[in-house]
């Protein structure tokens, strides 16, 4: 659960497969590639992905492979889509919805092409990896905390520790219920954050990045036509890549919602 930040990091929001736009974030943040043809950073940079890489978006499988392949310097916390494509790579019942229902048309066509044999082996691959994804991690600086990479949200209290209770809540952040539409009613546990640790989260589609108390969202909606971002650190910059269409084309475009 920890990562020292050594060279630096790299934090990165929501993917949601928008593969070509993740491709470009790596190469306007350094990253080359190597002999292998695997990205590395000429400083020694790693990079921290708040989760959420598939689903909604054209590329899942290309993305999830991408963080297969780089284990080596990339690292990818729990959240709720790859909880829920987990469990399915898994062969439990879930109901495959919210663009989650993409992934699995992509997986039809990966094995009319690559057959069944790679098929099984690489869903077993991936499910190994996002069920072992942590809640969170924590970024030190010669072995103290400094900044905390969670998807949706996290409680002072929670820092540092793991149960399902703490799962669930940085997975889905303080949800009251759902509403009469079927929305989970989510309630803003950055507004009563009031720890020492910087918090960077996603999850939640901000149009810009969202900074509330110790407490930065770096969620702008990339598959919803926004942008996708990194926040460096211990730089403490932004960059950006803006999306090349709404991939998504909801109806309520979340980016469109007033705060
Ligand atoms: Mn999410």
């Amino acid at each position: 659960m920890f990562i020292e930040i050594d060279k630096g990091v790299d934090i990165v929001g929501d993917i949601h497969a928008c593969f070509d736009e993740w491709k470009q974030m790596l190469d306007q943040l350094g990253y080359q590639k190597n002999e292998q043809g695997l990205y590395v950073h000429p400083e020694g940079r790693k990079i921290v992905s708040l989760g959420d890489v598939m689903s909604r978006g054209p590329k899942s499988i290309e993305t999830m492979e991408f963080f297969l392949n780089h284990q080596h310097l990339m690292y990818m916390v729990d959240s709720n889509h790859g909880w829920k494509i987990a469990r399915w790579l898994d062969g439990r019942k879930v109901q495959l919805k919210h663009g989650d229902e993409k992934v699995e048309e992509e997986f039809i066509e990966f094995e009319r092409k690559q057959g069944r044999e790679k098929t099984i082996q690489l869903k077993k691959q991936l499910r190994d990896l996002l069920m072992n994804a942590p809640s969170h991690y924590i970024l030190t600086e010669k072995g103290q905390p400094k900044v905390v990479c969670v998807h949706a949200g996290i409680r002072e209290e929670f820092i540092g520790k793991e149960s399902e209770k703490i799962k669930n809540f940085c997975r889905y952040g303080d949800v009251a219920g759902v509403d009469e539409r079927g929305k989970p009613i989510r309630r803003d546990w950055y507004k009563q954050y009031k720890g020492k640790l910087l918090i960077i989260w996603g999850h939640d589609p901000k149009p810009e990045p969202l900074i509330v108390n110790n407490t930065i969202n770096i969620d702008q909606g990339v598959v919803f036509g926004g942008k996708l971002t990194a926040y460096r650190y211990p730089e403490k910059e932004f960059v950006f890549v803006q999306a090349k269409k709404d991939y998504a084309g909801v109806k309520d475009n979340p980016l469109n919602k007033k705060e």
